[in-house]
């Protein structure tokens, strides 16, 4: 097989494995890496340790894959339509991602999304046939060059105007759920989906006389610079990875391979003059065009932060309760998203039944029951009730004092002092609105 041709028959592969995208980058040190190593230098990652454990591994393939010549990036949709706030349920478990049912009123109140069908049919791995792959993918993958039927504005420098964006996909419906979670942590961990797949596509090319290392957010590959060099996409301002066909709402991996296959073009530039991600965050923590303090970032504060919020950060916390989405929100890019095939990502209902006062009688068991299988019980009990507390204390009342009470005498200071915060804010929203009542 020539390395063209098995270029091809790994494209068709991880189409058929349900991958949105593949596309191949040469196995060199990242473009970036000098911007990566000046943001460890300035402290800007925070508590997160690990990412400053070798970063010359993180920069260089061939440091963790000795012999690599191609890193193969890939991308999987995660999309599921409509707001940012869940209205309905897809009634599915985490054990039957095969429901047919949508959560939300997206379709009605989008126009401009058309749900690649059938989900419900479609199986989550590697029973497609490559050879009549669906509409979707025939637009998304192109492997290399240009894609075959381009969104509307896909050969324009400059982003889709702002005011096209209110019969988008992101346009916020008022909130039927009272508290928000990012899109990506909705229902399963995408880790356990994706890794799968990767080692799918990894026998396959090692039967091909490769020898692979998978990744998808789990190895010393900084992906956001590799996609932006295998074309796959280009680094937006919020430093968000952006593709032409699914804006922002995807998932990257990575396999390095010793395989040299050949790679494909670098993407160019499309963010133009938008800020529009920089202005939306809460936090500011997109401190100019691709520069990010993720000590600022509410994903990193909810998230990977394991000690207290600071203070600063809690009211612009709103009702985020894990991660952020904000910049993506914001993103007009966003404008062409079409929701995934994967109906694994789609809102667990056992998750958007509750309300955050039911979060705080969570025990460790019940925790771990409620996020089987979810990304979020990976943060533990502590952490997440410590950002229910930060919500309620944004959005609460006087109803939710008790419960909160009870949380404050938690044994966990870390949960005990978020409880207290939140009681002073909401005794201290009570009676400004007793004294406005009075005056
Ligand atoms: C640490 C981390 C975080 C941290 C820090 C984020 C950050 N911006 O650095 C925190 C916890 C804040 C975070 C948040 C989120 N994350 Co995160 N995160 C990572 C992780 C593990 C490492 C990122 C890293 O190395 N950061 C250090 C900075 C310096 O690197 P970087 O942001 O990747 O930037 C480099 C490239 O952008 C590159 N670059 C690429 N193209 C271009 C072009 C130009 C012109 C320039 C100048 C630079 C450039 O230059 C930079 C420096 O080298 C990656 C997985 C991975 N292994 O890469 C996931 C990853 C980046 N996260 C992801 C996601 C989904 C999120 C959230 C959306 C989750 C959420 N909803 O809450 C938010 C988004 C916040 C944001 N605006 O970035 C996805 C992003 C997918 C995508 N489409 O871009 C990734 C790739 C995980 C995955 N495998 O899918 N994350
Ligand atoms: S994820 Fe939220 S807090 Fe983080 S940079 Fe984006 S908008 Fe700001
Ligand atoms: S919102 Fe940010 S990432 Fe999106 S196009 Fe505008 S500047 Fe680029």
């Amino acid at each position: 097989m020539t390395p063209a041709t098995l270029k091809s028959a790994l494209i068709a592969q991880a189409r058929a494995l349900g991958f949105d995208d593949c596309r191949i980058a040469p196995a060199q040190p990242a473009a970036h890496r000098a911007l990566f190593q000046q943001w460890l230098a300035e402290g800007k990652h925070g508590d997160m340790a690990w990412l400053a454990r070798n970063p010359e591994r993180r920069t260089d393939p061939t440091l963790v894959l000795p012999g690599a010549k191609s890193v193969i990036v890939l991308a999987l949709n995660y999309y599921q339509g409509g707001t940012s706030y869940p209205s309905g349920s897809d009634q599915s478990s985490t054990d039957s991602p095969s429901s047919s049912s949508s959560y939300s009123n997206s379709s009605s109140i989008n126009p401009l999304r058309h749900p690649p069908a059938p989900r419900a049919s479609q199986p989550s791995s590697g029973l497609r046939d490559p050879a009549s792959p669906p509409d979707w993918e025939r637009r998304y993958f192109t492997g290399s060059g240009t894609p075959a039927t381009p969104p509307p504005s896909a050969s324009a420098i400059q982003p889709p105007a702002p005011q096209q964006l209110s019969t988008t996909v992101n346009h916020r419906q008022p909130p039927s759920t009272p508290f928000r979670i990012a899109r990506y942590a909705w229902n399963n961990d995408y880790h356990d989906l994706i890794e799968a797949k990767l080692r799918t596509l990894a026998d396959f090319l090692t039967a091909h006389g490769g020898t692979q290392r998978p990744y998808v957010d789990t190895g010393p590959v900084l992906e956001r610079d590799f996609a932006s060099e295998s074309g796959l996409g280009w680094g937006g301002k919020s430093t968000m990875q952006i593709h032409r066909h699914l804006g922002t709402w995807f998932f990257l991996a990575d396999i390095l391979t010793t395989l040299d296959l050949p790679p494909d073009a670098p993407a160019t530039d499309h963010c133009g003059k938008c800020t529009r991600c920089i202005t939306a965050c809460p936090t500011q923590a997109i401190t100019a065009p691709r520069r990010m303090d993720a000590r600022r970032c509410i994903s990193y504060l909810t998230i990977e932060s394991k000690g207290p919020i600071p203070l600063e950060f809690r009211h612009a916390i709103g009702d985020r309760i894990y991660g952020c989405d904000t910049c993506l929100d914001a993103c007009p890019w966003n404008r062409h998203a079409q929701a995934s095939h994967e109906a694994t990502f789609q809102a667990r209902t056992t998750l958007f039944q509750h309300t955050l006062r039911d979060f705080l009688t969570l025990t460790d068991d019940t925790f771990r029951a409620l996020f089987a299988k979810s990304p979020i019980k990976r943060i533990k009990r502590p952490a997440f009730l410590r950002n229910v507390c930060v919500a309620l204390g944004n959005t609460g009342t006087l109803e939710d004092v008790p419960a909160l009470e009870a949380a404050a005498a938690d044994e966990n200071p870390l949960i005990a002092e978020h409880a207290q915060w939140a009681v002073a804010e909401i005794r201290a929203r009570a009676a400004e609105g007793q004294a406005v009542d009075n005056g």
